[in-house]
């Protein structure tokens, strides 16, 4: 929009040249300063591309074709060479499909349910996820958008769309899609960032149809670059 106005103002819309010309480079300026950054990955999977990647399978599900699905699994992402830079942002887009039983942890038949995203062994996410119904008798928990601990939010906090079950084995087919955004400080030339679950499921024989997880989105990019 600036660079519209900009032209805009420029051609047509200031008689005086020298109040253009002061107009344009304020604005001029105004645009280049700032931060630059540079997307370095940027994938939904759809090509069935899986460089750089390590330990992924794909599957194609809602005429999507994704990493997973997972149960007690994952994998990870290596990038190297990469330019200059002071900060990344990862924006990941998982899928949790199924009964995720959140921060439940009695008797450790059915969770807790953990999910995590790490970027050079350091962790982002260690979270619960939840599907389960809540209501006033009976509410799974999860801790997210917290780290796992001791406080809890409600099944699905922060989701952004919830989609159909995939295993059509318990009563909870649902499956919660989340939008993942976190930035860190980070200036190695190398990074590899992992994704696994933690899942626990110990009164069901198809472990992998009782809950799962995917990723149908991942996005690198690089802050302050040269
Ligand atoms: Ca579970």
């Amino acid at each position: 929009m600036f660079e519209s106005i900009l032209k805009f103002s420029c051609s047509f819309g200031i008689k005086s040249w020298i109040t253009s010309f002061i107009f344009c480079f304020l604005l001029t300026s105004c645009i280049k300063s700032g931060y630059t950054e540079a997307v370095v990955y940027d994938s939904n999977f759809a090509s069935g591309d899986t460089l750089h990647l390590k330990g992924a399978i794909l599957w194609k599900w809602n005429n999507q074709t994704i990493v997973g699905r997972y149960n007690n699994g994952g994998f990870e992402l290596n990038l190297s060479n990469l330019p200059k830079h002071t900060a990344v942002e990862i924006t990941a887009t998982p899928y949790f499909h199924d009964s995720w039983d959140g921060s439940s942890n009695v008797g450790a038949i059915d969770g807790p349910d953990l999910w995590r995203m790490t970027v050079d062994g350091q962790d982002l996410v260690y979270s619960t996820f939840s599907n389960s119904v809540c209501n006033p008798l009976y509410c799974l928990q999860q801790s997210y958008p917290l780290f796992y601990g001791y406080v809890n939010n409600p099944p699905f906090t922060n989701s952004v769309q919830t989609l159909p079950g995939v295993g059509h084995c318990s009563s909870v087919d649902v499956t919660s899609v989340y939008k993942i955004v976190k930035t860190i400080s980070h200036t190695s030339s190398n990074i590899k960032i992992s994704f696994r679950d933690f899942l626990v499921q110990t009164n069901v024989s198809n472990k992998l149809c009782d809950e799962s997880w995917s990723l149908s989105g991942l996005t690198i990019k690089l802050i302050n670059t040269p």
